[in-house]
């Protein structure tokens, strides 16, 4: 619990609290698992987010809202650094949510309680805020041989997205006390029961996600009191995903810090390649400096007047006898006036 509460982002991420996607199928028990952890951190079994089945007919999603909740503790000073991103279930088809839906959430692109079951509406400048850092797929474990395959799609194109976005998924598998009886009278034996072990195995399966970030809990639905052996569980489960986004700002700090490196050494080797002959002639107190020993001194600028060079023999009748005497390419030097004028 101290690993949580005391949870800090680092400063360089410019954010006060870390956000994690919830993602599933409509009544997986993404709006529960909120619920749950809320449950874990206050002593009582809480309910802000609304949970049950939506229209028992259209299996529409009964979250409609995009919900930001921050975790509380019961304490005094009781905020945890971290908020839980409630969204609308998936549903099959081009019904409801697109992974496309999903990336613009994952950008902060979508404010807080903006209503989702009429179109996405998304915002042009995402708030660093607001963007995502880790996403939590909820996947029923009683239902999960039957998910359909639009869904498995869905889930499949958002984990791909969230992976280009560098960031990193867990699998919450929810209602495993339905999956085995035992695990039902007591969560403590969820990590001894094959059951449980083999929705593990599949659900780990159907969403590519390892082993190890796959996590089974029972949310608390029908409790009126918090059970330690539930509070494990949830804790065991949120303390992966809290690890997670950490692992994923240090990462992102660490990619911007090496960018920022290579911009720096482009751009003063650019500036070094321009600055040659300034640097040079700054050297030299602002004077070029004198050229390589055998290269020839260009001839003096004539003191004033006009000059040029003979283009053609000489073939005047005057006599003159510095011109006679000179041949095509000379360079000729007239300081005086013109004749006539
Ligand atoms: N037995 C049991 N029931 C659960 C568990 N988690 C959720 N439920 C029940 O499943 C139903 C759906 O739960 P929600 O949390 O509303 O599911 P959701 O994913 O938020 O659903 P939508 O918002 O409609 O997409 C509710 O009736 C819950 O009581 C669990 O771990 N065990
Ligand atoms: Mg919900």
């Amino acid at each position: 619990m101290h690993e949580i509460e005391s949870f800090e982002a680092p400063d360089e991420a410019g954010i006060d609290s870390v956000n994690v996607l919830l993602v599933g199928e409509v009544s997986a028990g993404k709006s529960s698992f909120f619920n749950s952890v809320d449950s874990v951190f206050k002593g009582r079994v809480m309910t802000k987010a609304l949970t049950g089945v939506g229209n028992q007919w259209t299996a529409a999603s009964l979250t409609t809202q995009y919900r930001q909740y921050q975790i509380t503790t019961k304490g005094k000073n009781g905020r945890i650094k971290f908020r839980f991103c409630d969204t609308m279930g998936l549903e099959g088809g081009d019904a409801g949510l697109s992974p496309d839906d999903m990336a613009k959430i994952m950008d902060g692109r979508v404010r807080n309680q903006a209503d989702l079951a009429n179109g996405l509406q998304d915002m042009a400048n995402a708030a660093e805020e607001d963007k995502i850092h880790c996403i939590a797929f909820c996947i029923n474990a009683e239902t999960l041989n039957w998910m359909a395959d639009d869904i498995k799609m869905k889930i499949q194109s958002i984990r791909e997205k969230a992976k280009k976005k560098n960031l990193h998924s867990v699998v919450i598998l929810t209602r495993i006390d339905k999956v085995c009886e035992f695990t039902a009278d007591n969560c403590s034996k969820a990590f001894h029961s094959a059951a449980v072990q083999e929705k593990v195995i599949e659900a780990s399966e159907a969403t590519g996600i390892t082993l190890n970030q796959t996590f089974p809990v029972r949310n608390y639905t029908a409790e009126w009191e918090c059970i330690l052996d539930n509070d494990l569980l949830i804790l065991r489960a949120f303390r992966q995903i809290l690890r997670n986004a950490e692992d994923f700002l240090d990462d992102k700090i660490e990619r911007e810090e090496n960018e920022m490196k290579v911009i720096t050494e482009r751009m003063s080797e650019l500036g070094g390649k321009k600055s040659t002959v300034g640097s040079a002639a700054s050297a030299s107190g602002g004077k070029l400096p004198p050229p390589p020993p055998g290269t020839k001194a260009p001839p003096p600028p004539p003191p004033s007047g006009r000059s040029g060079s003979m283009l053609h023999p000489f073939t005047g009748a005057r006599e003159d006898n510095e011109l006679k005497g000179m041949v095509v390419g000379d360079r000729v030097v007239h300081s005086g006036p013109d004749q006539g004028g």
